[in-house]
């Protein structure tokens, strides 16, 4: 018997005693993308950047294939060396970073390339049309102890008569055409915007294909977790340490938040996007700019979250509004639920006004 759920997804149940419905009509990535590029047939749509994202998917694929494996191979452990930003290099980090450079060049579609792990952009052959920016493993440093890590992208398009230079990605988070991450957990979850809300994929293993799961996330408006490492407290400004504390001391007769922090940036991000509240690394006297990278790790999540309903800010101004000064450039940032971000905000102008 043949019944159609809400999302007009037709599914085939069995013979009345078993309790499975095996759905026959599912999503892939690709056939996703291809409905959103038809969609905008009448514009210059070319299929180019129905090309970038298959490719990007396939770097996804590879890199998840190499974390399953890890352990037992032997990948996790320190390549011994350094990336641009001084962090130590793990072995994964390094393959990571191969996987997706070389996914890009053989895209045929990206023009420049930012990689967390690169000291200076990489400028590919070719006319391809888009900058793409990337970290490649974020929050590597977790490997060994088996938390989930993440791929985390953006994309822009090449600027108009540009030959590929560091102007094309040195610009406001507001230019990305499309943004996302993928996080390493029990299973490849890919989350995903285009500039038209946000779609969260999962990867089917058997089939190699990534399946959409998580149709038009939205976050929730308010949520009682705050999620932020309080051993910098003592470094925090004011405003950031009398935000935190209402959180934890809520005025007579309100209920203390929850805390939640994993410590990789792609996890807390997924908790807050499908649970709401907020993350949060605060600039502070101890990384007076943030730790976090504006161009592939607070451009991207920024993008996302308010595509889904949410905000993002470094408390005193929008993230996306933001012009990065190198490509390595770091900014502190608080993103999540509507309304819990524009507490942060109220104290940042409670501080800024005094
Ligand atoms: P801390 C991981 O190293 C990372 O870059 C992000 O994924 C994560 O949010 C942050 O750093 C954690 O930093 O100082 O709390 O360990």
């Amino acid at each position: 018997m043949t019944s159609t759920d809400h999302n007009g997804f037709s599914t085939s149940t069995g013979s009345g005693d078993s309790l499975n419905e095996i759905r026959t009509d599912i999503v892939t990535l690709t056939r996703f993308i291809l409905t959103e590029q038809s969609a905008r047939a009448g514009t210059t749509a070319t299929g180019d950047f129905t090309l970038l994202l298959n490719s990007l998917q396939f770097a996804f694929k590879f890199i998840a294939h190499n974390i399953r494996r890890a352990t037992l191979v032997n990948l996790i452990g320190l390549a011994g060396a350094s990336n641009a930003t001084g962090d130590d290099q793990k072995k994964l980090d390094v393959i990571g970073d191969e996987i997706f450079i070389n996914a890009m060049r053989a895209s045929g579609k990206v023009k420049v390339l930012v990689s967390e792990e690169q000291e200076d952009i990489i400028v590919f052959e070719g006319d391809g049309r888009y900058c793409v920016v990337c970290d490649p493993i974020d929050g590597s440093s977790n490997l060994d102890a088996g938390v989930s890590v993440g791929t985390i992208f953006g994309v822009y398009k090449l600027q108009e008569g540009s030959t590929g230079t560091i102007e094309d990605v040195l610009r406001a988070g507001s230019e990305m055409v499309a943004a996302g991450y993928t996080m390493y957990g029990a299973s490849a979850n890919l989350v995903l915007t285009t500039g038209h809300g946000v779609n969260g994929f999962t990867l089917d293993n058997a089939l190699g294909e990534f399946i959409l799961t998580h149709p038009d996330i939205r976050i929730p408006k308010s949520r009682s977790i705050y999620s932020v490492n309080e051993g910098n407290t003592v470094y925090w400004d004011t405003a950031t340490r009398e935000y935190f504390e209402s959180l934890k001391i809520p005025p007579a007769g309100g209920k203390p938040y929850s805390a939640r922090y994993i410590g990789s940036m792609v996890a807390d991000m997924h908790r807050t996007l499908l649970y709401g509240g907020i993350f949060a690394y605060p600039a502070d006297v101890k990384s007076k700019n943030g730790k976090l990278r504006l161009l592939y790790e607070c451009f991207p999540m920024a993008f996302l979250v308010e595509q889904a309903g949410g905000l993002a800010t470094n408390g005193k101004q929008r993230i996306l509004d933001i012009v990065p000064s190198q490509i390595h450039a770091r900014s502190g940032i608080f993103l999540g639920s509507e309304l819990e971000v524009q507490k942060v905000v109220e104290y940042y102008n409670k501080h800024e006004s005094v």
